[in-house]
């Protein structure tokens, strides 16, 4: 497969100044006339790319057939050699959407049509020139047949619908806004629809509506309400308004992604935008409000405003993640939401940093687009953008984004310009900054420090350093914002020049800051609110992580004590597991969570952040050399002895916190349910038949599907299994007919670490609710599966060998899902001799297959 070089990039040769669609819809096979009228704007020839989905029946240049002199075809892509400057092409294609599995192009999902042309997914419709910085004013007329496809959707504004022979309609549908054609959709079903509006700040009235087939219209409310309170944040925190006068959002079932943000018709994967109190957790409603908001907020940092190049993708996906978590944070509780986005980038995104295919939040080859919507151009770009917002302070970042957004407006950009903005409004000079966007890999900081009390003085000296990564060696220092606090031992706080916290600009490779007027040794609170995307030692002690536990005024520091204390005692575990020993739980532990469980004052969904043990995959990321048993039997362990000592504490907890009355998504009963569950967890670890009463209690009365799924999950993960399976057994009978619940249900179980997973797997796939063209059926299984610890790392490497031929299977129906299941097995070089053995020989025989250049580009990059 050919690699693309970001230094390779040539400006088109050709605009599109506009283009008319007309999509005639059969059930066999489907026409798509295609005018562009272009006008060339640099030297260069006209190419146009093409897909294999697209079968070219036809292309005149204006209205003459184009011989076969006029063009050569390289690989899928079409030269025009000889055009007039300007001119109007005509192109004719013919497709067959029934039978696209890969769910990119025009597919059919269901009963309906749609399209997911991000990132180059509009050449499986028609030749066309398929790069974000062509921007062209789309005109699409549909036509089909009525009965079949009553409802017929695309960008822009509603032109023209009418009545045509043979009962079959047509609708035109006329974007005004310049957009790139990754942002173009379509829609034709028989779906139903709910209505609302919003007035935007300048008065606008904008009809908003949701889409989905008739069964799921009792599931749009909450995601209507999510879009009303985004698009009303983004006016206030942006000063962004609305720019058409109709919003519309589709559910369909198969979708390879959460989400798309076509222009103003969002297309959502159904599992990302349907909710109701009793099929959906309160995870599952938090993770709705924020991918409603993220696409929505894509409309200004992406649409009005897009990327010159796929390499540039995490100018609008890491801005946009930046966007809805600051909006996910204003809308709950903000400690609560950066311990899950920081959780979740230290966990698997610092893993994928330090793997095969570890790559920059920039970076400057690729062979296929679509393995780059990666938790690194997302999650890390989102902490890149994090990190300006806290070197430049909220007002300035405004003033930057305004700027920015002012500028470039209707324009094709690169991360440079948004970086030059900030510094514009601002005078910093971020040009060391940038690095974070072209070195990839996660760095260390290590700290220590000196106090000189005859001086009343205080040192922290700072080295930094970052591993090597895939085709980087050396790397050259970062610039980091170092959030700290300086803490006394009787718990008051030193003020750093008038603020409790002060952010230290770290931009050598050994730095020392000094603090002057400080009357006794405190104790350091490092890297606040996590200010950057790094990894942090300080030689703390256990009774220092006690202290900060309790005394840090940084909500983000106080759990993450916690969490390094309860990493220190894990890791003690895991090293007498391996030696062979027994080794007491530190008390030190122990102790902690009882304060925290005795601390009524505490936020509950907070206090649940606490009581929750650094993760398996924590650990694994943490450790020199990953021993998936050691790891699992220690958590096990610890899990236990603290559910053990505490057992009165968390039943005392568990019923004190009864949530009143009927389910309400809101703040504090979404916290008390974290914190019941969380408890009902540890009762069961204790492994007594009491605690199994609990279960079966809050299974039978729970009213909503969080409390529901928190008594299942524990059951299933605990040593019950006749119970667990009862009880399985009843949920399928209850949900059968509800794939998203049943989706659940799937990854519930394929996610169990355990000896019979592996056999669970197999059984599922040839379950009846399972389905090999539904990305969300494949995820629930073979992407829980990859997570399910000794589950999938069993010593006899069944588990490799079993999602190996699963890869293969998958691939030729999809390859862009297929690529992702590979994941756990890229990971090989971080475990021990004999699993890497295994993994790779898993890796090989899936190498060893004709393969797509998405599962080729990750294989071959995890085996180099
Ligand atoms: N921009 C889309 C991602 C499309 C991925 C295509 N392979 C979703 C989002 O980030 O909002
Ligand atoms: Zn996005």
């Amino acid at each position: 497969a050919k690699t693309v070089y970001l230094k390779d990039y040539q400006p088109p040769a050709f605009s599109v100044e506009s283009v008319e669609l007309t999509f005639s819809l059969f059930e066999e096979q489907c026409q798509v006339r295609s005018n562009l009228h272009i006008k060339r704007q640099h030297p260069g020839q006209l190419v146009l790319n093409g897909g294999q989905h697209a079968e070219v029946l036809r292309v005149e240049v204006n209205g003459e057939l184009l011989h076969e002199s006029g063009y050569r075809v390289s690989g899928e892509d079409w030269v025009i050699e000889a055009v007039p400057d300007e001119a109007t092409l005509t192109v004719l294609t013919q497709l067959q959407p029934q039978n696209n599995t890969t769910l990119e192009g025009l597919y059919k999902s269901s009963s309906m049509y749609c399209t997911q042309c991000e990132a180059e997914g509009f050449r499986q419709i028609t030749l066309y020139p398929d790069r974000p910085d062509v921007m062209s004013v789309f005109t699409t007329r549909i036509e089909a047949d009525k009965a079949l496809y009553p409802v017929l959707l695309s960008n822009g504004n509603l032109v023209e619908q009418g009545e045509l022979e043979n009962g079959r309609h047509f609708a035109v549908w006329h974007d005004p806004f310049r957009k790139p054609s990754y942002l173009f959709a379509l829609v034709a079903g028989d779906l139903q629809h709910i209505e609302d509006s919003f007035t935007t700040m300048s008065g606008r009235a904008v009809t908003l509506r949701l889409y989905t087939e008739a069964r799921n219209i009792s599931k749009t409310e909450f995601a209507m309400g999510a879009l009303q309170r985004s698009m009303k944040w983004d006016e206030e925190a942006y000063g962004r308004e609305y720019d058409l006068d109709l919003f519309n959002i589709v559910a369909v079932d198969d979708f390879n992604m959460g989400a798309m943000e076509n222009k103003s018709l969002n297309i959502f994967n159904s599992s990302c935008v349907l909710a109701r109190a009793d099929t959906t957790t309160d995870a599952g409603f938090q993770r709705i409000e924020a991918i409603v908001a993220h696409e929505y907020f894509h409309n200004w940092s992406g649409n009005r405003v897009t990327c010159r190049d796929w390499f540039q993708l995490s100018l609008k996906e890491g801005f946009t993640v930046f966007r809805d978590s600051q909006f996910s944070s204003d809308m709950g509780s903000a400690a609560v939401k950066r311990i899950e986005d920081v959780t979740l980038l230290r966990t698997a995104q610092f893993a994928e940093d330090a793997g095969p295919t570890s790559h920059p939040v920039r970076p400057d080859n690729y062979m296929e687009i679509s393995n780059f919507y990666t938790l690194t151009i997302y999650e890390k770009g989102a902490e890149v953008v994090r990190m300006i917002h806290t070197l430049l302070g909220a007002e300035l970042f405004r003033q930057g984004s305004d700027l920015y957004f002012e500028r470039f407006d209707g324009q094709a950009v690169t991360c440079d310009d948004f970086v030059r903005c900030m510094e514009e409004v601002s005078g910093r000079d971020l040009t060391q900054f940038m690095r974070w966007y072209t070195q990839a890999g996660t760095p260390r900081l290590q700290v220590t420090d000196e106090y000189d009390a005859a001086t009343g003085t205080y040192y922290l000296d700072v080295r930094q350093s970052c591993p090597a990564t895939p085709g980087q060696e050396q790397k050259l220092p970062f610039h980091i914002p170092l959030a700290v606090g300086l803490l006394y031992p009787d718990g008051t706080e030193h003020h750093l020049q008038g603020d409790s916290t002060l952010v230290l600009d770290v931009t050598e490779a050994e730095q020392r800051f000094m603090f002057k007027g400080i009357t006794q040794r405190p104790i350091p609170s490092l890297l606040r609110g996590f200010s950057a995307p790094v990894k942090l030692d300080y030689p703390y002690s256990r009774e220092e992580l006690s202290f900060l536990m309790s005394h840090d005024t940084d909500g983000f520091n106080r759990w993450e004590a916690g969490q390094r204390l309860a990493m220190a005692i894990l890791q003690e575990q895991i090293g007498a597991i391996q030696a062979g020993e027994e080794l007491e739980v530190d008390p030190a532990l122990i102790a902690a969570f009882e304060r925290v469980l005795d601390d009524t004052d505490l936020d509950y969904a907070v206090a649940a952040k606490v009581l929750t043990l650094p993760s398996e995959a924590y650990l694994a990321e943490n450790a020199q050399v990953i021993d998936v048993e050691a790891i699992h039997q220690a958590r096990r362990r610890v899990r236990k002895v603290l559910a053990d000592a505490l057992c009165a504490r968390f039943r005392e907890r568990y019923h004190a916190t009864e949530p009143d009355g009927v389910y309400a998504f809101h703040g504090s009963s979404i916290g008390q349910r974290a914190l019941n569950n969380l408890c009902l967890g540890y009762l069961l670890a204790t492994e007594r038949e009491e605690a199994l009463e609990l279960v079966r209690q809050q299974y039978a009365e729970a009213d909503n599907m969080t409390d529901s799924m928190g008594a299942l999950a524990a059951v299933v993960h605990s040593p019950f299994t006749t119970v667990a399976d009862e009880l399985l057994e009843q949920f399928y009978g209850r949900w059968s007919e509800d794939a998203l619940v049943v989706n659940q249900w799937l990854s519930l179980q394929a996610s169990v670490a355990g000896e019979g997973t592996l056999a669970k797997v197999q059984s599922l796939l040839q379950h009846a609710a399972f389905d090999w063209r539904n990305p969300n059926k494949v995820r629930s299984v073979l992407g829980a599966y990859g997570q399910s610890s000794v589950g999938f790392h069993r010593a006899d490497g069944a588990g490799y060998e079993f999602l190996a031929d699963q890869v293969i299977h998958l691939d030729p129906m999809n390859p862009q899902l297929a690529s992702r299941m590979v994941t756990p097995l890229t990971r090989w070089r971080r475990y021990p001799a004999a699993r890497q053995a295994q993994m790779r020989a898993a890796l090989e025989r899936i190498a060893a297959q004709p393969l797509s250049k998405d599962v080729y580009e990750i294989v071959s990059k995890s085996l180099a």
